[in-house]
């Protein structure tokens, strides 16, 4: 800390506790700067709104990089940087930067604070809005400390917002090093270091190392009316619902049934010696995407967003509550720049956030607290895809499985600056947050196979299918339970499958569709294989894999001609 501090120069250091003292001492400071702005209006009580500087609302992969030794080491799915460079210029820029400034040290721990598969990280930043959202998102503060203390080891992460000049802004990771360098950026995934640059691109490199996964996943729990819970981790590239589906509200027809969140953006999981793979999920709240969230949509969410939360670049409503697109309530005033609305443009982000503790989380399982994880039954993996992906697939075996996994895409969104348009490749959702070479990613998946007879099982969902007019098939939201329900069926060998070249689907009567309000149309377009779709589709992944070159294992090709000629 004594070397850090003599680079950036800060007026003071301060060593957070994470005690709710020093949340709300922060959070005052915030607000007498402008940092932060008290929202309690209505229904909203401790709430506060962050204005981001607008040329920084979302994550910027151009700008993020994997500085390993070996280039090939990061492969082509990451930007790339020798080392000693990239020293070299965030050297350059962090000298003197916190000249004025503050600078907080934040120990902090990913995962239950006396877990086994939990690890811990220091972040140094010149950010109060980053110590106040890193209090919310990880267990901070004095006992984090003290496990570094007796462990010795831990990420290194320093960040600081620069003059959040989009020119000098750069999130560079250096795994052989285990550390994090984050410069000129205030927003989340850039600058809370616990989240996608430790929990993801960090410890996927010391899950490969150590024989474990450290993967884009939401984990949830769902109970059935007999009061058996079981466990289900899902991969959906960034806004397209895994917080929604980690808090789903059953639909009235599946009375007895309960769901309940252990984590909505990030699983690691490990096998057991009893061949069971657990999962925790590292984080200990939430950054979801506030758009679109709705009493309606999730109940849950809407619930927890009503008290102390910090919501980012979302608009006010004249009486100071936050107000957001697909809120169905209230008028705005302003929008997420603080200017008065005017007539046609969108008065939130689309990749407004909202920053909020676990345990304000209604649907909070306690089994998140659990040292040991959950054991997973099923992992599932999907996207944005309009057309072709059926409602929901299941891989034949494992081997299948990390096919459909590296070979998943989606639509772009908001979450990422420079996602660009159109269908993206986004292997196992991780195409931003994998810190090695993706070749290498892949081969690390397959070789779980020799290792355990008790994986879960994998499938491929798409609630997203639309129709030609652009309507989306299926209702999605609570109702996306029947399929979760006929996932762990399978995995209770109580429910049939149609076995197809893609993988098993489920016909119409493998389905619980009491109640469900959709077309016969509908449910047999979502349940269709399009061979003559499928056939491109398959062309097309074989080209989007070539490029990882002879580094791809052999397995995953093989797996991929395997599928090809059953599609004839
Ligand atoms: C996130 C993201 O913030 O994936 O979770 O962008
Ligand atoms: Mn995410």
């Amino acid at each position: 800390m004594e070397e850090v501090a003599r680079l950036t120069r800060p007026d003071r250091v301060h060593w957070c506790d994470g005690s709710r003292e020093e949340y709300d001492a922060l959070v005052a400071g915030l607000v007498r700067d402008g940092g932060l702005i008290p929202i309690s209006g209505g229904q909203f009580e401790n709430c506060y709104l962050h204005r981001s500087d607008p040329s920084d609302v979302a994550r910027v992969e151009n700008l993020t990089f994997v500085c390993t030794a070996d280039r090939e080491d990061a492969g082509p799915n990451n930007h790339w940087m020798a080392p000693d460079e990239a020293h070299r210029l965030l050297d350059g820029l962090f000298e003197g930067c916190m000249r004025g400034r503050v600078m907080y040290v934040v120990p902090y721990c990913m995962g239950p604070i006396h877990s086994p598969l939990s690890r811990c990280g220091i972040e140094v930043t010149d950010s109060a809005y980053v110590a106040v959202n890193m209090h919310l998102m990880t267990r901070m503060g004095a006992a984090a400390l003290k496990r570094i203390e007796s462990e010795g080891r831990f990420v290194k992460g320093m960040h600081s917002t620069g003059e959040l000049d989009p020119e000098r802004r750069y999130i560079m990771h250096f795994p052989e090093e285990l550390s994090i360098r984050s410069f000129g950026s205030g927003y989340g995934g850039n600058a809370l270091l616990g989240k996608k640059c430790h929990a993801l691109r960090i410890a996927s490199w010391q899950a490969r190392q150590e024989g474990w996964l450290a993967e884009h996943m939401l984990i949830v729990e769902i109970e059935n009316p007999a009061g058996e819970k079981r466990y289900i981790a899902g991969a959906f590239p960034s806004a397209c619902g895994k917080t929604n589906l980690a808090m789903l509200i059953p639909p009235d027809e599946l009375a007895g049934w309960k769901v309940r969140t252990i984590g909505d953006d990030i699983a690691w999981l490990h096998l057991g010696d009893d061949g069971v793979m657990r999962a925790i999920n590292p984080e200990a709240g939430y950054f979801g995407v506030v758009p679109g969230t709705n009493r309606r949509t999730n109940h849950n969410a809407f619930e927890m967003l009503q008290k102390d939360a910090i919501f980012t670049n979302v608009g006010l409503t004249s009486d100071m509550e936050p107000w957001w697109e697909g809120r169905k309530s209230g008028v705005p005033a302003l929008n997420w720049k603080g200017e008065p609305m005017k007539s046609g443009e969108k008065a939130a982000h689309p990749n407004s956030r909202f920053t909020v503790s676990a345990r304000c989380n209604p649907v909070y399982s306690p089994m998140a607290e659990h040292e040991d994880g959950v054991p997973i039954s099923a992992m599932i993996f999907g996207g944005r895809r309009a057309r072709l992906a059926p409602l929901v697939m299941e891989a034949r075996d494992w081997r299948h499985g990390v096919l459909m996994g590296a070979a998943m895409a989606s639509g772009s969104t908001a979450a990422s600056s420079d996602s660009g348009k159109g269908l993206r490749r986004d292997p196992m959702a991780m195409k931003p947050f994998c810190g090695y070479n993706f070749a290498d990613y892949f081969a690390h998946w397959l070789g779980f196979a020799p290792r355990s007879d008790k994986l879960p099982r994998i499938y491929h969902v798409n609630w997203f299918r639309q129709d030609d007019s652009g309507n989306y098939l299926w209702p999605g939201f609570g109702e996306n339970l029947r399929v979760l329900q006929w996932i762990l069926d399978r995995c209770g060998k109580r429910a049939d499958a149609l076995e197809t070249p893609i993988g098993n689907l489920p016909r119409r009567e493998d389905l619980n569709l009491k109640g469900l309000n959709i077309g016969r149309e509908a449910l047999d377009s979502i349940l269709a294989v399009d061979i003559a779709g499928w056939r491109e589709e398959m062309e097309s992944i074989a080209q989007y894999l070539a490029q990882y070159g002879e580094r791809l294992p052999k397995a995953l090709l093989n797996e991929h001609a395997r599928v090809a000629r059953a599609l004839g």
